[in-house]
C-alpha cells in the first residue's frame, strides 16, 4: 500500500481537492479539531498538513501527528495556526502571501465605491422598478479627490494605496515604521491618521499583536464623515464599538468583507442601511484560487523533496 504523507485540512473545493489527489495520495479531516480522530496507524505516516480555513489549529491538534513537519496554509493570513506551537513542536509554516494581493485591493476599492455611491441600494431600485415608476435614488458622496488613510501598509495596503492615488485621492498611511512612497502622508499612530482623514482602510496583518488596533478612539476620531473599510481580519477592528458607532451616525458608514465569528456574523450589522458587506471573499476569484493552490503545493512538493520552501513563515 502507498503511504499517506499528507494530510487535506478544510473546506477546500472539489477542484482544489483534486489537485492534491492527482499528486498526493490524502487524507481528509474537515477541521484540526478532527486530525486526532483519524485512524492512528495513518496518522504515522503523516509528515505534512494543507490547510485552508480560520478555524484554530493550536498544538494540541499538532500533537496526534507525531511526523509532523509541514503545514501549508492556503492563504496569506495564517493567524488560525499557532505558529509558536508549530515552532516549539519544529514543524514548518507556509503561506500563499503576494498571489491575492491584486484582488483583495480590487475588493476593498470596490466595496468603497459601493458604500459611498449606495450601488447595492441603486440595483435594488432598479431592479424592483421603483426607478422606472420615478423613484431616484438620493444623491449620494464624491469619493474621488477625496482624504484616505490605510492603516498597515504591507503588500495588500501599498496596492490598494496604488489604485486609490489614481481616484485622485490624499494618501494617508500608518505602519510600523515609515515607507517609500510619493509623498504619502505618514502617521505614527492610528488616531492621528484617523482624524486626518475620511475614508479609514484597514489592511493589518491578523492575530494577537492586532487585536482590536482600530480601537473605540480610533473609531471615535474618524468622526462623522468616516468610512471604514476593512479586507483583513475581523480581529483587527473592535467590532462592538463600531457597530455602537455605526448605529449611532458617529461614522457615516462601513465596507467590510471580514468580521468576528464569520459566516455566523452579528446580526446587528444586517440591520444597517449605511454598511456593505461581503462574504470573506477578498481572494475568491478563480485565476488567484487557483494560484494560491498551486504555490500551496509546491511548498508541499518542496518539502517532500528536501528543497528550500517557497514562502516560509517561521
Ligand atoms: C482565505 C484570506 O485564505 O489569504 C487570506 O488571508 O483571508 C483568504 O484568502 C481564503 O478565504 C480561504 O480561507
Amino acid at each position: 500500500m502507498t503511504e499517506v504523507k499528507l494530510l487535506v485540512c478544510g473546506a477546500f473545493n472539489d477542484e482544489e481537492r483534486a489537485r492534491f489527489d492527482a499528486n498526493y495520495p490524502n487524507i481528509y479531516a474537515e477541521t484540526p479539531d478532527d486530525i486526532a480522530a483519524v485512524a492512528e496507524d495513518i496518522r504515522a505516516g503523516i509528515t505534512a498538513v494543507v490547510f485552508k480555513g480560520h478555524a484554530p489549529f493550536g498544538g494540541a491538534a499538532m500533537d496526534p501527528l507525531s511526523g509532523l513537519g509541514l503545514i501549508a496554509n492556503f492563504g496569506v493570513g495564517y493567524d488560525a495556526i499557532d505558529v509558536a506551537a508549530a515552532s516549539a513542536r519544529g514543524v514548518k509554516v507556509t503561506n500563499t502571501p503576494n498571489v491575492l494581493n491584486d484582488d483583495v485591493a480590487d475588493l476593498a476599492v470596490g466595496m468603497m465605491l459601493a458604500q459611498t455611491r449606495n450601488m447595492v441600494e441603486g440595483d435594488a431600485l432598479t431592479r424592483s422598478g421603483q426607478w422606472a415608476a420615478g423613484t431616484n435614488l438620493p444623491l449620494n458622496r464624491k469619493m474621488s479627490g477625496g482624504t484616505v488613510g490605510i492603516c498597515g501598509m504591507g503588500r495588500i495596503g501599498r496596492e490598494i494605496a496604488d489604485r486609490l492615488a489614481a481616484f485622485k485621492m490624499d494618501i494617508h498611511y500608518h505602519s510600523r515604521s515609515e515607507k517609500e512612497t510619493p509623498g504619502w502622508t505618514y502617521h505614527a499612530d492610528p488616531v492621528s491618521l484617523a482624524k486626518a482623514v475620511d475614508w479609514f482602510v484597514v489592511a493589518l496583518v491578523g492575530g494577537s499583536e492586532t487585536e482590536g488596533y482600530v480601537s473605540a478612539e480610533v473609531i471615535n476620531a474618524l468622526g462623522e464623515k468616516g468610512i471604514i473599510c476593512n479586507i483583513s481580519r475581523g480581529s483587527t477592528i473592535d467590532e462592538g464599538a463600531m457597530l455602537d458607532a455605526l448605529e449611532q451616525g458617529k461614522i457615516a458608514g462601513a465596507a467590510l468583507d471580514v468580521f468576528l465569528n464569520e459566516p455566523k456574523i452579528d446580526e446587528r450589522f444586517y440591520a444597517l442601511k449605511n454598511v456593505v458587506l461581503q462574504p470573506h471573499q477578498g481572494s475568491g476569484t478563480h485565476e488567484t484560487r487557483r494560484d494560491m493552490a498551486e504555490l500551496q503545493l509546491s511548498n508541499v512538493t518542496a518539502y517532500f523533496e528536501g528543497r528550500d520552501l517557497v514562502t516560509p513563515v517561521n
